[in-house]
């Protein structure tokens, strides 16, 4: 037994030790990291005091919850979406609406109800809106019993569940689409997400130089059987960060057009007394 190396069999060493089989899959992934940061370690220079700070802001990273903010913040999501669009385009499965980045704050099981429902509990300040449409397959046949869910921000840009002020499940919802495949929800207009301004992504932000701003948005979940499940987000038009967005999770074909509606006729059934905006958007599903 030799136990004096270099840091080239010392890499060898860590990549190669094994008593049992492992997992292939884990080894060969973990070998290829450790030796792009043993490269990186070593050619640039990176001191044990840089070391160690960068492992200290790991373990808050983790104990802070925000991994999911950094994964987004660092490209990584986006770079997900590409690579499936990518291998959709190879496979001839292309159209339909463009998937966009889950994010970190999607909760599961919110309240469910058919064709319509209200996101907003009546304490959120601004504008009135009503998003409505068709969910439809690649085909244009409309989607009866599609499941949709709806999340956005409320007017400090925070989400329920992971702001305590607010409600559970305040600004989500699941609608399940009409015999004519139709959804229709009431909300009202969010403002841009920006990064807690404390914390570990905040000071990784800071370092870099960059900000942690995401232009406004609603995010959605779409599955019904047979089809793929589309995650996906539209984005407010007007928004400062629209073509800027930390996360880079705005896609060109997401931004929504709205339509100022003088008359709530119709719309009685969701509460509606004055004038709202009304934003017009369907969702096409490709086959599973
Ligand atoms: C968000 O609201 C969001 O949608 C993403 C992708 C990252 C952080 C906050
Ligand atoms: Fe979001």
């Amino acid at each position: 037994m030799k136990n004096e190396f270099t840091r080239e069999e010392l890499l060898n060493r860590v990549n190669t030790a094994r008593v049992a089989p492992g997992n292939e899959r884990v080894r060969a992934l973990s070998q290829r990291i450790i030796s792009d940061l043993f490269k990186t370690i070593d050619e640039l220079k990176v001191t044990p005091d840089e070391f160690w700070a960068a492992t200290q802001w790991l373990s808050r990273l983790g104990a802070s919850g925000q991994i999911g903010l950094i994964t987004a913040g660092l490209g990584f999501d986006r770079l997900l979406d590409i690579l499936q669009d990518e291998a959709d385009k190879k496979a001839g499965l292309e159209g339909g609406t463009p998937r966009a980045i889950e994010g970190p704050l999607y909760v599961p099981g919110a309240p469910s109800s058919k064709y319509e429902a209200r996101l907003d509990d009546g304490t959120m300040q601004g504008e009135t809106y009503v998003m409505e449409g068709v969910v439809r397959g690649i085909d244009g046949k409309p989607l009866a019993n599609a499941s949709l869910d709806a999340w956005h921000a409320n007017e400090h840009g925070m989400y329920s569940h992971f702001d305590p002020s607010q409600k559970p499940y305040n600004l989500r919802r699941n609608i399940i689409t009409d015999e004519q495949g139709r959804y229709r929800f009431r909300s009202v207009i969010p403002p841009g997400y920006a990064i807690p301004p404390t914390g570990p992504v905040a000071e990784l932000f800071a370092a870099l130089g960059r900000h942690g701003h995401r232009p406004a948005h609603i995010h959605f979940l779409v599955s019904a059987p047979g089809m793929r499940t589309l995650t996906t987000q539209v984005n407010i038009p007007g928004d400062t960060y629209i073509d800027d967005d930390f996360a880079f999770a705005t896609r060109d074909g997401l931004v929504v057009s709205l339509e100022k509606v003088e008359s709530a006729k119709g719309y009685e059934s969701l509460g509606i007394e004055g004038p709202f905006t009304r934003i017009p958007f369907d969702f096409v599903l490709q086959v599973a």
